[in-house]
């Protein structure tokens, strides 16, 4: 699908409040690398998440024509601050939602997860955002078919933040180009469809809080560095490799593949971190301790767990519905004391955004 698929028409503007949740995700193939606007280097798979979402509120206030404006609360305290970064979102997405124009939006926002984790929010909060706006393009424009105000969705997400375009649906979304999925998009994701095992439609997602300061590189600035990267043709190539070798393992369920490419991956991303120029590493000591104890507890027990991480020193924690008695008894004696004042999150892979 094309750009222009995705321009509304104007509309006279109407009052209404929507309210919708969206989830943070975690990606299994990650997106490392893009161009302008948001258009990825190599696609990326990722396990929506289920508990870990952003809240959002908007309402909608007809304000005259010609004009448009904005406040922001987020966990009810107004946020001038965060103004610049959604003023530089609408100005993107106004071409694809003209009916905006004449609107005075108040949008409030909270997340479920603690602030300041360590897991990323632009996810979640910007296809909260999108959903909130789609809900009133259907609401002027009735009749819209689901598909489409899923992939608009999406597309409006991914021009506020990458990885959102991958917080609309789940239990696993695609984003990018590829060989492998009918109407794959640069634009959007796409839900990886019936075909996935169900093992993967319950996954468990520990997120082991090693670290939850604010980080010394920003995504952006990382996605920035792989410009003039020297790995970042092999990096693209690998990716896209990686993603052809996945997607037939989430057919089958065939855990040991999924383990080994999962962990590739990971490593692969903060490879790219640590061999950029200006170098940098996002993973603490506690990050590796956390990986060596999974590998030890892996072997022992031949409980098929592994990790992934995201740009960050958290560790996600992955494993099947049927080991979460025994995992959840290792996160907790051996894991937990090493993360941040002894905390981690347990998420599961969940099924998208909804309204509230
Ligand atoms: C991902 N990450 O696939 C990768 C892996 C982090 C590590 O997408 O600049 O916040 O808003 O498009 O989506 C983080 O980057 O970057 C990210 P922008 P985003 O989830």
């Amino acid at each position: 699908m094309e750009e222009n698929h995705f321009i509304a028409k104007k509309a006279t503007p109407i009052p209404w409040t929507t309210f919708w949740e969206a989830p943070s995700n975690i990606a299994l193939i990650k997106y490392w690398g893009k161009t302008t606007p948001q258009i990825p280097k190599n696609s990326s798979l990722s396990f929506t998440l289920s508990s870990s979402v952003t809240q959002t509120q908007i309402t909608y206030q007809p304000a005259g024509s010609g004009t448009f404006d904005f406040s922001f609360y987020f966990e009810g305290v107004a946020k001038p601050d965060f103004k610049p970064k959604l003023q530089t979102f609408f100005k993107r997405i106004e071409p694809y939602v003209p009916w905006i124009e004449g609107y005075e939006l108040t949008i409030k926002s909270s997340n479920t997860f603690p602030h300041s984790s360590g897991i990323a929010s632009s996810a979640s909060a910007m296809a909260a955002l999108a959903m909130c706006l789609m809900d009133l393009e259907l609401k002027l424009f009735p009749g819209m078919e689901t598909e489409l105000f899923h992939q608009k969705a999406s597309f409006l997400a991914r021009l506020g933040s990458g990885s959102a375009a991958r917080s609309v649906q789940g239990p696993v979304t695609l984003w990018g180009a590829n060989k492998i999925q009918d109407h794959s998009s640069d634009l959007y994701a796409l839900p990886f469809g019936p075909d996935l095992h169900p093992v993967f439609s319950t996954y468990q997602d520990a997120i082991l809080l090693v670290d939850k300061g604010t980080k010394a590189v920003s995504s952006s600035q990382g996605h920035q560095l792989m410009h003039q990267h020297p790995f970042a043709p092999q990096r693209f190539l690998q990716a896209a490799e990686n993603l052809e070798a996945i997607v037939p393992v989430m057919k089958a369920g065939d855990l040991e593949a999924f383990i080994k490419i999962v962990e590739l991956e990971a490593l692969s991303l903060h490879a790219m971190m640590m061999t950029s120029n200006p170098y940098f590493i996002l993973m603490k000591p506690n990050t590796l301790a956390i990986i060596k104890r999974i590998w030890e507890f892996r072997a022992s027990t031949s409980i098929p767990v592994c990790f992934t991480l995201d740009a960050g020193a958290n560790v996600h924690l992955l494993y099947p519905q049927d080991y979460i008695n025994q995992v959840n008894t290792f996160i907790r004696e051996e894991l937990a004391v090493f993360c941040q004042k002894g905390q981690y999150l347990l998420d599961q892979v969940g099924e998208g955004a909804k309204k509230v």
